[in-house]
């Protein structure tokens, strides 16, 4: 199923990068981004609802939204994709995790120095100022399809808290898309897992990788077919490929 030329490319490489999309959760029960807008969210597109002016015009739709996507990561447990990339990481001279997504399975797996580039529903912050909570927040039991919840108040300036994700229009956190393209210009091997690839500038981290001489494997079930003797596509969901990618790295 995996190439002798990617194994041995696997084997050989000094500096692996594992960037991840909402595919890597969706053996977790965590919907794809596209498919997260179901109940009362269903009539909406994700790139209206995650954006400032959503959350102004209407703070309890985008609120319930969040808080239920919440609760679903937070009943969630990391599947066999998770585990095998935190393994990843002991198998090769060195690994970078860059992630899209927003939940925490990568780390509740074992994976160190996760790069989010789009934040995560852990850490919400004031809209007005800035501050997170001093308190994480209780989880609200959601009935099935969601509700819309008014925001909780800034124990420091009364503002609503937003939850701490980068929405549409929103410039991504520095630090993190700076690292995320400098691993990705330097490492020998980007394993794009569960990703469509239609949202800048993270998208921008594998071609980094190709233009950079890298090999880029893909592992999506519907991924497209691939073009050039470098990329790859493993048209595998990801609890299925990784297990295997890891076997084929460590030698197994
Ligand atoms: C910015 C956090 C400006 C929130 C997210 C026109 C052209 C190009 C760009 C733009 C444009 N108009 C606007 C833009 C910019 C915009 C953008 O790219 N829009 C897109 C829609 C065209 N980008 C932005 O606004 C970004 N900011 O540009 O700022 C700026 C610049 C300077 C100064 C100031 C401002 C910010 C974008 C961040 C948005 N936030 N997430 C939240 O989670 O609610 S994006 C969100 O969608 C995800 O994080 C991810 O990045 C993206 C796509 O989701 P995926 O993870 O790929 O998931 P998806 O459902 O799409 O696909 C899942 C895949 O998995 C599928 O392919 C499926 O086949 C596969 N799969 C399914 N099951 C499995 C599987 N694979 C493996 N195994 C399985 N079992
Ligand atoms: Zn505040």
């Amino acid at each position: 199923m995996i190439p002798d030329s990617l194994i041995c490319a696997l084997r050989s490489a000094r500096h692996v990068v594992v960037f991840t999309g909402a595919g890597v959760s969706a053996e977790s029960g965590i919907p794809t981004f596209r498919d997260a807008l179901s109940g009362l969210w269903e009539r909406f597109d994700p790139s209206e609802l995650a954006t400032p002016e959503a959350f102004r015009r209407d703070p309890a739709l985008v609120w319930g939204w969040y808080e239920w996507r919440r609760m679903q990561v937070l009943k969630a447990r990391p599947n066999p994709a998770h585990v095998a990339i935190a393994e990843l990481a002991h198998h090769v001279p060195r690994l970078t995790l860059i992630t899209q997504n927003v939940d925490d399975l990568h780390e509740r797996a074992g994976s160190q120095g996760v790069i989010h580039l789009h934040g995560n529903l852990h850490r919400p912050r004031c809209f007005a100022c800035a501050r997170e909570p001093a308190e994480p927040l209780p989880v609200a039991e959601e009935p099935e399809g969601g509700r819309r919840l008014e925001p909780p108040r800034c124990s420091h300036c009364g503002g609503q808290l937003r939850p701490g994700v980068v929405w549409f229009g929103e410039s991504l956190p520095v630090d993190a898309l700076n690292a995320a393209f400098q691993a990705a210009g330097e490492c020998d091997l980007l394993l794009s897992v569960g990703t469509s690839g239609v949202v800048y500038p993270a998208a921008e981290v594998p071609h980094r990788a190709r233009d950079a001489g890298a090999t880029v494997v893909h592992v999506n079930p519907q991924g497209e077919p691939t073009a050039g003797n470098r990329e790859y596509l493993i048209a595998l969901p990801a609890g299925e490929a990784l297990p295997e990618l890891l076997r084929a790295a460590s030698g197994a």
